[in-house]
C-alpha cells in the first residue's frame, strides 16, 4: 500500500508540474483529491488494513495529501503569476506616444456670420425673431403686397405644398407675424432658412439663409433707415466703409433701395472682389409699403418703418473671400475649420 500511496502521489506530483492552466490544475485536483480520486480511493482502502497498522496508513496517506496540495496551491500561484506577468507585458501603455486628436466639430461660416451680425442689432436694441419655414400662402406673399400674378409666386420660384402652404421664399412672414401679435414699436430681426426653386450654382442654392430687419415706430423716416444700415455696414465691414443707395422696387417697400457698400478689400479703387466697379452690393431696404402696415392691423397714418433683407450666404462669401457658395453646403471639416 505504501509503494502504491507513493506510486500515486509521484505520478500527481509529475502530472501538477506540466499542468499549464487553472482547468488542468483543477482537473488533478479532482482526478486525485475528489471523491472518486486516486488518493481518496486509496484511504477507503484503510478497510483492508490491518487495524494496528492504520494509524500509521492514515498518517502516510493525510501527509501525501497535505503534500499534494500544497504543491497544487503553489502551482496555482506560478501560474497565476505568470498570467499576470504575459497580461502586464501585453498590455503595456507607451505614454510617451502621442495622444489621439480628439475630433470637435467647427461653427459653420454662415453661423460665425450670422453670430456677427445678430451682435450688431442686438447692440442697436434689436430682438432677434425666428418664426415657420413652412408658411401659409397668405404670410408668404398677400400680406406683403405681393398679388396672385405676381412673377415671385411662379410655381418655378416657390415650392408649394398645396395651394395654401408653401416652403417659405423669404424671412418677411415672421415680420408680418410680429406686427399682427405686437404693437410698434417693433426694432427686430428675422434670421432663418428659406426656399426657392433654383438650380444649384456658384451663387444660388434652393434653400439660403435670410436675415430680415423690421423697424416700426411713430415718425420713422428714410434717415433712419439710412443711418442704421450705414452703422451696420461700418461695423460688419469697418470704420472707412461707405455707403450708397440706388433706387430699386420691391412690392412690400415704397420707397425701395439698395444699398452698395465701398469695397473693403481695395477701399473703393476697383479690384477684382468689387469688380472694378469699387462698389459691393449687400442688402435691399426701404420704407415698408402702407397697405403692407395696414393688412397687419397697423395704422400708416399713426407708424412708418423700414426694412431691409440680407442674403446671409452673401455676407459670409464675401466676409471669408469664398468664391463658390457650393462649398458652404458640402459639411467638409477640412473646408470649414478655416474660418
Ligand atoms: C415686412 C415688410 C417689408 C424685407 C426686405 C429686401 C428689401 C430685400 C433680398 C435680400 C437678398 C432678398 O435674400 S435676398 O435675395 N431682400 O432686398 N427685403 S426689404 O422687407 C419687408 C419684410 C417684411 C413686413
Amino acid at each position: 500500500m505504501k509503494e502504491r500511496l507513493e506510486q500515486v502521489c509521484q505520478e500527481a506530483l509529475a502530472r501538477l508540474e506540466t499542468a499549464d492552466s487553472m482547468e488542468a490544475l483543477n482537473e488533478i485536483r479532482v482526478a486525485y483529491l475528489g471523491k472518486k480520486g486516486k488518493l481518496t480511493e486509496i484511504l477507503k482502502s484503510m478497510r483492508d488494513v490491518a487495524p494496528e497498522d492504520r494509524p500509521k496508513v492514515g498518517q502516510l496517506v493525510n501527509e501525501a495529501r497535505a503534500q499534494l496540495e500544497g504543491r497544487l496551491d503553489g502551482r496555482k500561484r506560478e501560474l497565476a503569476a505568470k498570467a499576470r506577468e504575459e497580461q502586464l507585458r501585453s498590455e503595456t501603455i507607451d505614454v510617451t506616444l502621442p495622444a489621439k486628436r480628439n475630433l470637435v466639430g467647427h461653427r459653420h461660416p454662415n453661423t460665425i456670420a450670422l453670430e456677427e451680425l445678430e451682435r450688431i442689432f442686438i447692440g442697436m436694441g434689436y430682438e432677434v425673431i425666428e418664426g415657420p419655414e413652412v408658411e401659409y400662402d397668405y404670410y408668404n406673399f398677400e400680406a406683403l403686397n405681393i398679388p396672385a400674378n405676381h412673377p415671385a409666386r411662379d410655381e418655378q420660384d416657390t415650392f408649394y405644398i398645396n395651394k395654401d402652404i408653401v416652403l417659405r421664399s423669404q424671412t418677411s412672414p415672421v415680420q408680418v407675424r410680429t406686427m399682427e401679435q405686437q404693437k410698434p414699436p417693433i426694432r427686430m430681426i428675422a434670421p432663418g432658412r428659406v426656399f426657392r426653386s433654383d438650380e444649384v450654382d456658384a451663387t444660388h442654392s434652393p434653400c439660403f439663409h435670410q436675415v430680415e430687419g423690421l423697424v416700426i415706430d411713430k415718425g420713422i423716416t428714410f434717415a433712419d433707415l439710412k443711418g442704421t444700415l450705414q452703422d451696420f455696414a461700418r461695423e460688419l465691414f469697418g470704420p472707412e466703409t461707405k455707403v450708397k443707395f440706388r433706387p430699386h422696387h420691391f412690392p412690400f417697400t415704397e420707397p425701395s433701395a439698395e444699398m452698395d457698400v465701398s469695397c473693403f478689400k481695395c477701399g473703393g479703387k476697383g479690384c477684382r472682389m468689387c469688380k472694378g466697379s469699387g462698389w459691393i452690393e449687400i442688402l435691399g431696404c426701404g420704407m415698408v409699403h402702407p397697405k403692407v402696415l395696414r393688412m397687419s392691423g397697423i395704422d400708416p397714418d399713426e407708424y412708418t418703418g423700414f426694412a431691409f433683407g440680407i442674403g446671409l450666404e452673401r455676407i459670409t462669401l464675401l466676409k471669408y473671400e469664398i468664391d463658390d457658395m457650393r462649398l458652404l453646403y458640402e459639411n467638409d471639416d477640412r473646408f470649414l475649420r478655416q474660418f
